[in-house]
């Protein structure tokens, strides 16, 4: 029996042997190309999700306007509850007057979005057309035409829905959506 064994392991490294002489040609070292990141549709919402258990569920995702109209490319983003979000806003219009930026509000109310949306003329320029709110959750930065800019926050840690404006002056009443949070 040990013998067998013996002859058998001799016969494991004389193949290993074989294959590793046979393979010496190739090159092991080849790297993996890395993959080039989707380019998404134009205005689309893409979603990386991590959901490493040790880690906090994180999500990133990109919205556009829709063109040069006031408006976003969607009108409604999804997000788990509690999840860390990376919002960027990659403002593609070109017209000067397309300036816009992304205003998460705490509450889907219409009188919420009328409030803010008429304070932020008040704030000016000066404050980026952003007011001081309570009904306001997050905000990125005002994007000119062709800026891109992010914000990072931890999404509300019940379901619920929760109204995005943009408070460039004149924009608020057209250029909404809804982020709903799962
Ligand atoms: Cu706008």
């Amino acid at each position: 029996m040990k013998s067998l064994l013996n002859s058998f392991l001799v016969l494991i490294f004389a193949v290993t042997f074989v294959a590793c002489g046979g393979e010496s040609t190739s090159d092991s070292s080849e790297t993996a190309a890395v993959e080039a990141e989707g380019s998404s549709e134009p205005g689309s919402v893409s979603l990386e999700t991590s959901e490493d258990a040790s880690e906090p569920l994180s999500v990133e995702m990109t919205l556009r306007p829709l063109g040069e109209e006031m408006k976003y490319a969607l009108d409604s983003i999804s997000v788990p509850a509690g999840a860390e979000v990376r919002l960027i806003f990659e403002n593609t219009a070109t017209l000067p007057t397309m300036v816009h930026n992304v205003v998460i509000l705490t509450t889907n109310n219409d009188e919420d979005v009328q409030r803010v949306g008429m304070a932020a003329i008040t704030a000016g320029e000066a404050n980026g057309y952003l007011p001081e709110d309570e009904a306001i959750f997050a905000a990125t930065p005002m994007a000119q035409p062709g800026e891109t800019v992010e914000i990072t926050f931890t999404a509300p840690s019940e379901p619920g829905q929760h109204r995005f404006i943009c408070t460039y002056p004149g924009h608020y009443a057209l250029m909404q959506g809804v982020l709903v949070v799962t």
